[in-house]
């Protein structure tokens, strides 16, 4: 038997942590990643599936790039490894679109960006290493925000959206997807509780899930499903709806008009 972690596995919390130890997205979860989110978020291949189907029908191909030719220009905010973005480099022909890919963690973008100049060598894609409180927005027809707005604190979130609601031209999109919580405690436990099962089911330890769970205090913090659309209002888009849901992730979709 052997206690070497086999490589791009998720074995971060198959050891007792010292309780205060706080989720960083390190190197050490870079080598990990793909497999810690494919295990840990509910419907997570779903959502990145769709996100070229909900971008056909809202590129407007109206921005320019450096070249003057048009694009449709698209923010894939918080990308980590660039899941989404090659979703979208997959879908679409290399001169379409004009993607800019954005994650705070140098380990996780210079990771991303390795990734993307493999296989998406002929495409326009900008891997940027920046708090997206701090992107000063183009013109874009879409804004992916997979699974980061969470790890923003949430007297920022509005700002941002904000942002983004001035920076998408008409008739664009954002798609947000999020960890949520429901308002009733007992539904709230019961959804907590299937979410736990769910990890189980994916291979995850009492130990790794507990582990998991306290390193995230304070580091993930989740709104209501209520709270997003509320907030999506007072950035100012005109409608939005939560077209996925499973368990306690959510993915809504906000229109400008
Ligand atoms: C995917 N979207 O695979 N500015 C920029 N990036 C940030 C910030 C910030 N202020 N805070 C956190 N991040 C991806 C998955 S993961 C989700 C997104 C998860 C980044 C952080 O570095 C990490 O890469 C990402 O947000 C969150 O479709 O791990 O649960």
């Amino acid at each position: 038997m052997t206690t070497t972690p086999q490589a791009g596995l998720d074995t971060l919390f198959t050891t007792p942590l010292d309780k205060a130890a706080r989720f960083s997205f390190d190197e050490q979860v870079v080598a990990c990643f793909p497999d810690m989110i494919r295990r840990s978020v509910p419907g997570y291949g779903q959502v990145l599936a769709m996100l070229p189907i909900f971008v056909r029908r809202h590129a407007k191909f109206n921005q320019q790039n450096e070249a003057g030719h048009r694009v449709s220009r698209v923010y894939d905010l918080g990308c980590s490894l660039g899941a989404a973005s090659m979703a979208l480099a997959s879908d679409f022909a290399p001169s379409d679109l004009q993607i800019r890919a954005v994650d705070i963690s140098p380990a996780m973008t210079e990771k991303a960006q390795a990734v993307l100049d493999e296989h998406f060598p002929e495409h326009d894609i900008e891997v940027i290493t920046q708090d997206v409180r701090k992107v000063e927005f183009e013109p874009c027809d879409v804004v992916i925000l997979n699974l980061t707005l969470q790890f923003l604190p949430k007297d920022d979130r509005l700002a941002l959206l904000t942002q983004i609601y001035n920076a998408l031209d008409s008739g664009g999109i954002l798609i947000l997807t999020e960890k949520t919580h429901a308002l009733d405690e007992q539904f709230d436990a019961w959804l907590i509780e299937r979410y736990y099962d769910f990890k189980r089911a994916n291979g995850y330890s009492e130990l790794e899930i507990s582990g998991k769970r306290n390193a995230l205090e304070n580091v993930l913090i989740t709104d209501t499903i209520d709270e997003h659309h509320q907030r999506l209002k007072l950035a100012g888009f005109e409608r939005q709806l939560t077209w996925f849901q499973f368990l306690n992730f959510a993915s809504m979709i906000a229109f400008k008009a």
